[in-house]
């Protein structure tokens, strides 16, 4: 069949927000006597903000309250949006409305399927909300990635078989997500962290229409 489901992720593929979940989780964590570094966010991509908060504890060996816990996610995502209310178009990453514009002039299916619960606000602000059919995002799932139900309900709602549908992810848990719902996993980033994907490129520059026309006549 050659209309296909293509499927992205939000962070660190759209759009990189990890730069400020990396200020707004320095901040909070240095609040708490926490340090926290560069190398340490990388392991917090793709990982749901509750899951974020519970390394953070670990990492600097500090036990909180249940009601301490739940003001510090209150307190980081607060500090977050003032990060994402900045934003605009021009914080697309390289090629990406390129990609999508060829999609939806090809007539595919395109949805979002990320672990923020920030999503539809951060595609409105750079503009691309209405490029996506369906939007599955930290409100709709109750297992994280690596599991795949984001992809799933993803695939779903665009009424396209799990087999038919692509995933574009940027962390190690998201092409395991992608690769376990039976999809194409498509890598953005380093080969050497995302070898487990059926395809890396290291941004959306490398990914030709050609490609993506071999992918749709599949
Ligand atoms: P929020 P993705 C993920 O988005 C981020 O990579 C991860 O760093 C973040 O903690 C998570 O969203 C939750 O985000 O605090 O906005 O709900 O890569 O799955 O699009
Ligand atoms: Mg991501």
């Amino acid at each position: 069949m050659n209309k296909k489901g293509f499927i992205f992720d939000l962070d660190g593929v759209i759009v990189d927000t990890a730069k400020y979940h990396f200020l707004a989780w320095k901040n909070l964590a240095n609040s708490i006597g926490i340090d926290f570094t560069h190398e340490q966010n990388e392991q917090l991509k793709g990982v749901s903000r509750i899951k974020s908060l519970e390394k953070i504890l670990a990492w600097g060996n500090k036990t909180i309250s249940d009601t301490e816990f739940q003001q510090l996610m209150h307190d980081k995502n607060e500090d977050y949006l003032q990060y994402i209310n900045k934003m605009d178009a021009s914080e697309i990453l390289p090629d990406v409305s390129r990609v999508l514009d060829f999609l939806i002039e090809g007539n595919q299916a395109i949805a979002l399927g990320s672990a923020s619960k920030n999503a539809r606000p951060i595609l409105e602000k750079v503009d691309l909300l209405s490029k996506f059919e369906e939007i599955v995002d930290g409100n709709d799932v109750t297992k994280a990635k690596p599991d795949p139900e984001v992809f799933l309900i993803g695939a779903k709602l665009l009424n396209i078989n799990p087999e038919d549908c692509i995933v574009f992810e940027d962390s190690v848990a998201g092409i395991e997500a992608a690769n376990v719902a039976n999809m194409i996993s498509i890598g953005i980033g380093s080969k050497n962290v995302l070898g487990h994907a059926n395809h890396v490129f290291k941004d959306f520059t490398e990914i030709s229409n050609e490609f993506l026309q071999s992918l749709i006549d599949k």
